[in-house]
């Protein structure tokens, strides 16, 4: 079993090599945008984690020199700060391939789906 907090590092001989890297967190809104246009897309990427504390981030700090994420590791090695700036190099770099539109049509189903659970405002 791997130690908590010890998964390899993205610097070194990962097997991230050629796929972009995006820190990111499960919770985060920003985070979730952004891995929801790569995978209308269809890009393959590697999600970092970090942790919770945002003070504790010293690895991603260290790496991009900014302690929120969403951030992105181009292949080339790019940094891309920020989701508009994240989603603007995806748009420049990627093209929408024939599934992206039934991706974005399962989002908003299953988003229905959810408020529909979540929320009694349709109850009748
Ligand atoms: N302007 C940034 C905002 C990103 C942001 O606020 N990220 C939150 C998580 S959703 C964050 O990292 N906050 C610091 C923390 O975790 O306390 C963007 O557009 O990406």
């Amino acid at each position: 079993m791997v130690p908590y907090g010890s998964a390899p590092s993205s610097r070194t001989n990962s097997p991230a090599c050629g796929l972009p890297e995006l820190w990111q967190a499960e919770w985060c809104p920003h985070s979730q945008r952004v891995r929801e246009r790569l995978t209308e897309l269809g890009v393959d990427f590697v999600a970092r984690q970090v942790p919770a504390d945002r003070e504790r981030r010293e690895e991603l700090v260290e790496l991009t020199g900014c302690e929120t994420v969403p951030v992105l590791i181009a292949p080339d090695g790019a940094t891309l700060r920020g989701t508009e700036t994240i989603l603007g190099w995806i748009e420049a770099h990627y093209a929408a391939g024939p599934d992206a539109e039934a991706h974005r049509r399962k989002a908003a189903e299953k988003h229905q789906e959810l408020l529909d659970r979540e929320c009694d405002c349709n109850a009748a």
